[in-house]
């Protein structure tokens, strides 16, 4: 929701018609990405702060500095936050802005998956384990090599292969790559080498992982995001086109590939038939909460399918100081998404 209507809106009115409430108060969350281990509910969130920087399109306001881990025994139980499970500084590599990550687990050691801007100012993709799904992570010395971009993801396929999924604009910096190395001309433009609206829009990324978890076991490959009649969805389609926050969940043999549409705040999915896409165009999630960005997960518990996203509700509109929370998503018949008002 743009910042400019936000000072027209009555919190308390719109936080008595939200449809669920933060799941925490305490601190700010946002980016929720939940798994089920070992029947135990774990989310693992970007956790925001104030740290004062100046709001811009580059989301240099997103200065959070490390991750704290949640857990929900069920859906209904209380969200408890197991503390600071990898900060900044622990991380040799990074420098600032710990992004969006991701978690997932293989054989009893667990992953989590971080974005941050390097030395340089590159945003990279770094892990860090743990024998413990709430940390403390260790993360390894260097990101993963030829990692790019933010919003990291990592789907398990039924057969044990680990997919990671990624990208994200403007200051999320997958523009700046699409030569395949980082251009850094006008770098305090949010949109330069974004194409034209008439072209191709900029898509995001899936890679395989190594058996380690720790690499890519291949060159990642772009994702086709399709429209209805088999054409890859425009640059200025700015209601489906590709943002940010990537996801995949797989229903009935079916791959979903959600994703936000950024500037135009909506939670949007795609469905194909194998990791790689291409997927097609099937509609919204998730139409727009209150605060400029929307990133969410979907998670299965107990054979219904959630949708764990965040709003700025609790923080009366303040765009970088979120609050995660959940709801159930209802399928059709034919496997679509019902939409989901975040207030009634
Ligand atoms: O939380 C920082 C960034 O904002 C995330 O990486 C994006 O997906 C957006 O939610």
């Amino acid at each position: 929701m743009p910042e400019d209507s936000i000072e027209h809106i009555n919190f308390e009115d719109l936080n008595n018609r939200a449809i669920s409430k933060p799941l925490v108060d305490h601190i700010f969350t946002a980016d929720p990405s939940a798994h089920v281990f070992n029947g135990k509910i774990y989310i693992y969130p970007s956790h925001d702060i104030d740290a004062g920087e100046a709001f811009d399109d580059l989301g240099s306001h997103f200065a959070m500095e490390d991750y704290h881990v949640f857990s929900m025994e069920d859906i209904a139980g209380e969200t408890k936050d197991h503390g600071v499970a990898l900060h900044v500084d622990d991380v040799a590599w990074a420098k600032q802005q710990m992004w969006a990550p991701d978690a997932n687990e293989k054989n009893g050691t667990y992953y989590l998956f971080f974005p941050a801007k390097d030395y340089k100012g590159v945003f990279r993709i770094g892990v860090a384990t743990s024998e413990s799904p709430i940390g403390p992570f260790k993360a390894r010395p260097k990101p993963i090599e030829n990692s790019f971009s933010i919003d990291p993801a990592v789907f398990k396929d039924d057969d044990g292969e680990y997919y990671m999924y990624f990208g994200g604009l403007w200051g999320g910096q997958l523009q700046r790559w699409r030569e395949g190395v980082f251009n850094n001309n006008e770098p305090n433009s949010p949109t330069a080498h974004i194409p034209k609206d008439n072209e191709p829009a900029l898509l995001p990324f899936v890679a395989k992982m190594a058996a380690d978890l720790f690499e890519f076991a291949e060159a990642p490959k772009e994702i086709k995001i399709l429209d209805e009649d088999g054409n890859l969805i425009l640059a200025g389609d700015h209601n489906r086109r590709f943002f940010e926050a990537a996801w995949l969940h797989k229903r009935k043999g079916k791959y979903y590939f959600s994703y936000s549409t950024g500037d135009t705040h909506f939670i949007c999915y795609a469905v194909g038939d194998n990791p790689y896409g291409p997927y097609t165009y099937k509609g919204k999630i998730l139409n727009p909460v209150v605060g400029w960005t929307s990133h969410h997960s979907i998670c299965s518990i107990k054979e219904k399918d959630y949708l764990f996203y965040h709003d700025s509700s609790l923080s009366k509109g303040v765009t970088h100081l979120r609050s995660i929370k959940m709801t159930e998503i209802k399928y059709r018949d034919d496997g679509t998404i019902v939409t989901i008002n975040p207030y009634n």
